[in-house]
């Protein structure tokens, strides 16, 4: 029986960290969150990539647009959809996810989820980075735990 594994070693693998501006003050932190957690990995700081969308909306477009390019072992969608009083929240929410699932499974390339859906500020900056941890960090460790073991399956 063979059983795959992410290795967790990202040395010589390349990143994209696309991020939504909207509530850049949270989305900044899981950039930040992201890109430190990859380091501490292996990866080189020089092959991690940033790249601002206006919102997370628009970050599943961004995405593939950067998947396209055949540069990038890896995209993580970061951002922060907090709910307001009108139904736009359910649709920003759910459109940002579906679209970064669809960009994976069109494209191939690993694309990981680190869009926040919260109620509140409170909420999101608990999950950038204080006290219920750092959601960027969760997200890239993902993409790299996915592209090591799909790399250990089919090199
Ligand atoms: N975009 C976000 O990233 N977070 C939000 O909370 C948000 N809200 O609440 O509206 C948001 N909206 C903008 C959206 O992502 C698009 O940029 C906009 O609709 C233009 O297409």
């Amino acid at each position: 029986m063979t059983v795959y594994s992410g290795q967790m070693r990202g040395d010589g693998l390349r990143f994209a960290l696309v991020c939504s501006r909207f509530n850049d003050l949270v989305v900044g932190r899981l950039e930040a969150g992201a890109r430190d957690a990859l380091v501490r990995h292996g990866v080189a700081d020089a092959d991690i990539d940033t790249m601002w969308a206006p919102g997370a909306l628009e970050v599943p477009m961004a995405a593939k647009a950067l998947a396209g390019t055949g540069r990038y072992d890896a995209i993580v969608g970061l951002g922060a959809v907090m709910r307001g009083a009108t139904y736009h929240f359910e649709v920003v929410a759910n459109q940002s996810a579906a679209g970064l699932t669809q960009v994976a499974m069109s494209t191939g390339v690993v694309v990981t989820n680190g869009i926040l859906t919260v109620d509140t500020m409170d909420q999101a900056l608990e999950r950038a980075g204080s006290k219920a941890g750092n959601k960027g960090a969760d997200a890239a460790l993902a993409a790299l735990e996915t592209v090591t073991a799909i790399r250990g399956a089919i090199d």
